[in-house]
């Protein structure tokens, strides 16, 4: 497959996000995993538990009493680029997403390291939380998670002293993610926060949302959600989860790490390089109608994390 070299790419064909997969190109990636498909190479066992419904979980103090946006919406207008780069991409290619068998190991600076079958994590009491959700490309939804506090997953491994950050990491199936076969980012999707990002209640593990299970597209069978930084910080498809002394270099940053800094909070007075972070529009709108708040609205709760920093580096 021939690949454009950066130079050769008009601005008009880079996405907002400043990747370079063309369009053309993720097609005809599709295309070839199809064909694969139609000759038995591999049929995708994947899609056997989409929509199914979760039960007895609990409505959560910490969730947001806007208007929640549409199921509809928020499968159908998605961000997963190991599944194209344009938002109708994931909700039409992810459903080969292999979600069985699956396993998050959890390891690094930790006392007992683990790994959990899927299933286990689907056994936590799980919460329903109605957050904003901010994208870095100005734009926003109200989504019903289903999850659990990730301070749970970490109560079970026992960080040692030194565990100062968490690393995320999504999974990597070439076999079934069009986008991983070329170089959009470095892949596997990694992400990280601080410690006690991490451990924040508001941090939580989703494994689903509007009383099913995560759709695909948003990251089943079980994904990070960090309402008050931009949404790109909240990895989907998490297999393994690194806690390490070091902070992490996501694929953002490595990407560009002008436009998604590691901390990457939201704040209407830090622009983005390529444009302003002052408004949003709330989708369906397609209009900025919503001016953007500090940390997403969560100010209450997460400004004590980064007293006596500069917030204008923490972007
Ligand atoms: N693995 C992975 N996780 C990801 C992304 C991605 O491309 N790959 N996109 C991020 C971005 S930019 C956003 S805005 C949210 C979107 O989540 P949603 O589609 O569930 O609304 O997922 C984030 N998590
Ligand atoms: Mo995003």
């Amino acid at each position: 497959m021939l690949i454009k070299r950066p130079s050769e790419i008009l601005p008009s064909e880079i996405t907002p996000h400043g990747t370079y997969l063309r369009r053309r190109e993720f097609v005809s990636a599709a295309g070839a995993l199809a064909l694969g498909v139609a000759a038995g190479i591999r049929a995708p066992a994947a899609a056997a538990q989409e929509g199914r419904k979760i039960k007895g979980f609990i409505k959560s103090k910490f969730s947001t009493t806007e208007k929640m946006n549409s199921l509809k919406e928020a499968a159908g207008y998605n961000n997963f680029y190991e599944f194209g780069t344009d938002k109708s991409d994931p909700p039409l290619y992810a459903k080969r997403l292999k979600t069985q068998p699956w396993t998050v190991v959890v390891e690094g600076e930790v006392a007992k390291p683990r790994t959990f079958g899927i299933e286990e994590l689907m056994k936590m009491q799980m919460e329903e939380r109605i957050y904003r959700l901010r994208c870095v490309e100005a734009w926003s939804m109200v989504i019903p998670w289903i999850g659990f506090e990730f301070n749970r997953i970490a109560r079970l491994v026992e960080p040692t002293s030194k565990a100062k950050f968490v690393e995320f990491v999504t999974a990597q199936q070439p076999e079934t993610m069009p986008g991983v076969r070329l170089p959009v980012l470095d892949w596997p999707y990694i992400e990280g926060l601080r410690i006690d990002e991490a451990m924040h209640p508001l941090t939580i593990m989703s494994t689903g949302m509007y009383d099913e299970v995560l759709p695909n597209q948003n990251g089943a069978p079980i994904r990070l959600v960090v309402p008050w930084k931009y949404g790109f910080k909240s990895g989907k498809s998490i297999v393994r989860i690194r806690f390490v002394e070091k902070q992490p270099r996501t694929a953002w940053e490595k990407a560009n790490s002008q436009e998604y800094g590691f901390y990457s909070n939201v704040n209407p007075e830090v622009d983005h390089p390529r444009w302003s972070q002052r408004t949003e529009k709330r989708l369906p709108s397609f209009f900025a109608n919503h001016k953007t708040q500090l940390f997403n609205g969560y100010g209450d709760q997460v400004a004590g994390l980064y007293a006596g920093m500069d917030l204008r580096k923490l972007y």
